[in-house]
């Protein structure tokens, strides 16, 4: 039963503790930087303080992965690993409600989310990796496929603990070691899993975590002692990164930004068309990179998709994210809420009609309601930039070709939507859209077995599946 109680509870619960430390050699320890605190977004106070690292602490966790790689990890028979991620998975399920607990009060997520899809993922992926590891010589890689060696994986603030397990489990399952930067705003439940791979008895400097902001990052992926990089962020520091890595013969995968088409044709379901438009913008305040940011509707059935769905979005309830009946909560930080509003500001300087829940909206803490533009152009900010928040675009088409042109006209291809009642016409879609995922008839939809990544900006490599082993493996 999940009843939630107000504040004072939820610390309780999430067993948040005033102070984190970092996770080195198998060891919590102080960091060298300045310490940063760690902000719950939906009423602006602070959590708690936690330990940054320094260059040296940088150096220092990445000599011990080379020595657990080098010692143990990488010897250790796939079968031998394979406990100890079994070990992490099941760890996770049983300490499911405080760290869903936990990370709703730093991220801002609602709870039913991280509840529901978060934490539950997050343990799947480790299940689902710990099945490959004794399983690599079988799967078409030849007789002993190696690991990298070092992975430096650095992370978001949209699915803390989830982008922490899509990094850790295929890397530690493929025989590496790792260092993990989880983003400054979000580092809390990165640090109760570091508490699980220690209670779960991994040999020491197998998995480390250093909290701390994008020079740390930097620091990482540019350390020469590391071998592969994983980054999931922005467009703009992933170009950053793959600059800085050229000719270094790192391996490097990026999962960047996105600008999702949502593709609804007029022979689609419409009512469960709308509930998948929703679920693929609102769900997780639209902090999503594979999220369906611009609605392309066919023309015959534009207004009444509409009017359905400005329905629809005004039964949303923002506000806390510890009420269970919350579908809208917090957006993580300031600087967020910044880059939203003035996006939205661009769109309405542009011309693009702006249709703004009327739903209350709490006047502390970092909210912003959920908004539909429609009469949205291809040239405006708003059909071609990553807002990253509860916004939806609009668009109109007639034919399909014209979907097509439309949805792949972005830098971007991480992911796409078509609803439609033809299965014909979803492969057609399908294979002309220039995407890494295209759901069909639903959204937003993820499970460990299948690969996720991007074409173009939105970056390369796959994680998950069978594809995202490839990332950590010499063959
Ligand atoms: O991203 P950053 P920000 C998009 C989204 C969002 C925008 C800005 O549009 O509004 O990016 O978000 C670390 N070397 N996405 O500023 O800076 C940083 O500390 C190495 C989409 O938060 O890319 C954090 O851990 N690391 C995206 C991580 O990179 C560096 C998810 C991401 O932060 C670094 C997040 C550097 N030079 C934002 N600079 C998605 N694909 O889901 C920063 N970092």
């Amino acid at each position: 039963t999940w009843d939630y109680a107000p504040a004072p509870e939820s610390r309780a619960i999430a067993n948040l503790k005033p102070s984190y430390r970092m996770f080195v050699d198998g060891q919590f320890v102080d960091g060298g930087g300045e310490p940063l605190k760690s902000i719950n977004p939906a009423t602006e106070e602070v959590l708690a303080e936690v330990a940054t690292a320094s260059p040296e602490d940088v150096d220092r966790a990445v000599k011990a992965a080379r020595r657990a790689h080098d010692r143990t990890w990488g010897r250790m028979p796939g079968a031998e690993r394979a406990k100890y991620i079994y070990r992490i998975a099941r760890m996770i399920a049983e300490r499911a409600r405080e760290l869903a607990v936990l990370e709703s009060l730093d991220n801002g997520k609602p709870i039913k989310e991280s509840r529901d899809v978060d934490v539950p993922t997050a343990s799947a992926h480790f299940f689902y990796h710990a099945g490959w590891a004794d399983k690599l010589d079988y799967a078409g890689y030849g007789p002993a496929p190696r690991p990298l060696g070092v992975a430096g994986q650095v992370i978001p603030w949209n699915f803390p603990l989830l982008m922490a397990a899509w990094k850790i489990a295929p890397a530690l399952a493929c025989g590496n070691t790792v260092v993990l930067k989880p983003a400054e705003t979000t580092p809390l439940t990165a640090l109760v899993l570091a508490e699980i791979i220690q209670q779960a008895d991994l040999p020491p400097g197998v998995v480390n975590i250093l909290p701390g902001a994008g020079d740390t990052g930097a620091e990482l992926v540019n350390h020469p002692g590391v071998d592969k990089v994983a980054f999931t962020g922005s467009t703009e520091v992933g170009k950053i990164i793959q600059r800085s890595l050229a000719g270094t013969g790192k391996k490097v995968t990026l999962e960047l930004g996105g600008k999702a088409a949502n593709v609804v044709f007029d022979d689609a379901p419409l009512d469960q068309a709308v509930e998948g438009i929703v679920n693929g913008i609102f769900f997780n305040q639209g902090h999503v990179c594979c999220a369906g940011s611009r609605l392309l509707v066919q023309e015959s059935v534009a207004d009444e998709l509409l009017a359905k769905l400005r329905t629809r979005v005004a039964t949303l309830r923002v506000g806390d994210p510890l009420d269970k009946n919350t579908d809208v909560g917090a957006i993580n930080s300031r600087d967020q809420l910044v880059k939203i509003q003035e996006l939205v500001a661009s769109g309405e300087a542009e011309g693009a009609q702006r249709w703004t829940s009327p739903c209350p909206v709490p006047d502390k803490g970092f909210f912003f309601a959920p908004t539909v533009f429609a009469g949205v152009s291809q040239a405006m900010r708003i059909a071609r930039e990553e807002i990253f928040g509860p916004v939806l675009s609009v668009l109109t088409f007639r034919t399909p070709d014209e979907a097509v042109a439309k949805a792949n006209n972005t830098p971007y291809g991480l992911s796409a939507g078509i609803w439609t009642e033809k299965g014909s016409r979803i492969l057609w879609m399908a294979d002309r859209m220039r995407a890494g995922v295209v759901w069909a008839n639903t959204f937003n939809r993820f499970d460990p077995t299948a690969p996720f990544g991007g074409y173009q900006e939105s970056g390369f490599g796959r994680e998950g599946g069978r594809a995202g082993l490839e990332a950590y493996l010499d063959v």
